[in-house]
């Protein structure tokens, strides 16, 4: 009988190990060979982009799927179904986040977690969160079905409400209940999360630990244009940018638009303008990656014939620095209050969030390029101007991104798209980075 040398050598590093632990018994060869099925992700894929479709819509449409509407909760019964064909048992914790544990051959090890969301913005994409969803499914599906156990327990995520940051950061400690009264989706946090299995009255049994887990990962799209642009197939992320965001009231004079001359009006939108135009100059006059945006704009009375005595907006900043990103605040409040003045109007601006920058670990980092130099893929590091769960994963215990390109940098559009290959890719590197953190 001929014995293969590899499997003697692999059976005699057992041997000295004693009674071989499961892992072992899998020979690292067979670890580092293991790929998920491609064919079954993308489908997977497709069949979630169908809750929040555009009625009469196809794939290229994108979806609407936004936290605690309909289609949210019909997606996370399709994702939960597809969670239990990979022998998971779904759970949902008060925060509505729901979790997939597998268990390892060691249940005293820590577990390693890995997870996205499958949430949407309004006239979104089909990749964003849902690939590292999808993918984190198609993980414990492919070790299930090659018979591995690892010897860390594992666990997926799929957090909730990840376009407003809200389960993630209720289980990281960084919201509380105070915030439950808060509308998203024009639904009310209390009643959302109760709509989507969440209890409100028991948040804080939401919370985890920190370094209750040995790390976090997540799979995720770019959302830029970095990748793509440089063709390179792995991202790893170095960091996550720091977030604030503000809720701006801005009161004037409701007047009649015929009758009340421009030297008397106190024409809100019109401070609105400048504040608006400000925020482009304070954000753009250093260098750097810095972002500023206003995405919400409401007018009051909204009328084409009064003089608009109210004006509400949003003014979100980003980078990594959130040093700089407290003093372009502090700016813009400054600026504000010149035109105010200026245009005979009151203007508050509230800082309502702030999601801190998270490192990601340097080790986990270090992982995912040999996983993915392994899988024959070559990367880049890069920084991500999009927030992620991740970075709130990150103040409970080390935390790595893997980023696959965004064609074109589209993202929060029917338009972002990612090719299939680069999902397997990223699918294929996500599940080798877990295999190879496992063997620490
Ligand atoms: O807004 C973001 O950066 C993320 O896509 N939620
Ligand atoms: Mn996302
Ligand atoms: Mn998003």
């Amino acid at each position: 009988m001929r014995v293969n040398r590899r499997e003697l050598l692999y059976g005699m590093a057992a041997a000295c190990v004693g009674p071989a632990v499961p892992t072992l018994s899998i020979a690292l060869e067979k670890q580092a060979g293991l790929r998920n099925d491609a064919v079954r992700l993308r489908r997977r894929l497709e069949e979630l982009s169908a809750y929040g479709r555009p009625a009469g819509g196809t794939f290229a449409d994108g979806v609407s799927r936004v936290a605690y509407s309909d289609a949210d909760v019909a997606g996370r019964n399709y994702a939960m179904n597809a969670m239990r064909e990979a022998e998971l048992k779904p759970r949902i914790d008060p925060a509505g986040n729901i979790f997939g544990p597998r268990a390892g051959a060691d249940a005293s090890l820590p577990r390693i977690l890995f997870g996205s969301h499958i949430d949407s913005v309004p006239n979104g994409g089909n990749f964003d969160g849902d690939v590292g969803s999808m993918s984190a499914i198609e993980v414990m599906q492919t070790l299930e079905e090659h018979h591995v156990t690892t010897k860390h327990p594992l666990e997926m995520v799929i957090w909730s409400n990840e376009e407003n940051l809200v389960g993630s950061p209720l289980a990281a400690g960084g919201l509380d209940g105070s915030v439950l009264s808060r509308v998203y989706n024009g639904i009310r946090m209390e009643d959302g999360l109760r709509k989507i299995g969440g209890d409100p009255a028991r948040l804080a049994e939401a919370r985890i630990a920190p370094h209750s887990f040995c790390c976090y990962l997540e799979l995720h799209i770019e959302q830029g244009g970095t990748l793509d642009q440089a063709k390179i197939p792995i991202g790893v992320v170095e960091g996550v940018v720091s977030i604030d965001e503000y809720q701006v009231e801005i009161h004037g004079f409701a007047n009649h638009a015929g009758t009340t001359p421009m030297r008397e009006r106190r024409n809100a939108l019109l401070a609105a303008a400048k504040l608006i135009a400000a925020v482009q100059d304070v954000v753009t006059r250093e260098p750097g990656r810095q972002v500023g945006t206003v995405g919400q704009l409401q007018v009051f009375p909204n009328a084409h014939n009064v003089v608009p005595g109210l004006v509400k907006h949003s003014i979100e900043l980003r980078d990594l620095s959130a040093e700089k990103v407290a003093r372009m605040g502090d700016e813009i409040q400054r600026r504000a209050q010149e035109i105010a003045q200026e245009t005979g109007t009151e203007i508050q601006i509230t800082k309502v969030d702030h999601h801190p920058a998270a490192m990601a670990d340097p080790e986990i980092q270090k992982t995912i390029e040999e996983a993915a130099a392994g899988l024959g893929l070559k990367t880049m590091r890069l920084p991500s101007g999009a927030g992620h769960d991740a970075q709130w994963m990150a103040r409970l215990a080390p935390m790595g991104m893997i980023f696959i390109p965004s064609i074109g940098g589209i993202s929060h559009s029917p338009k972002e798209l990612t090719a299939w290959r680069d999902c397997a890719n990223g699918a294929n590197v996500l599940l080798q980075t877990i295999l190879s953190l496992d063997r620490r």
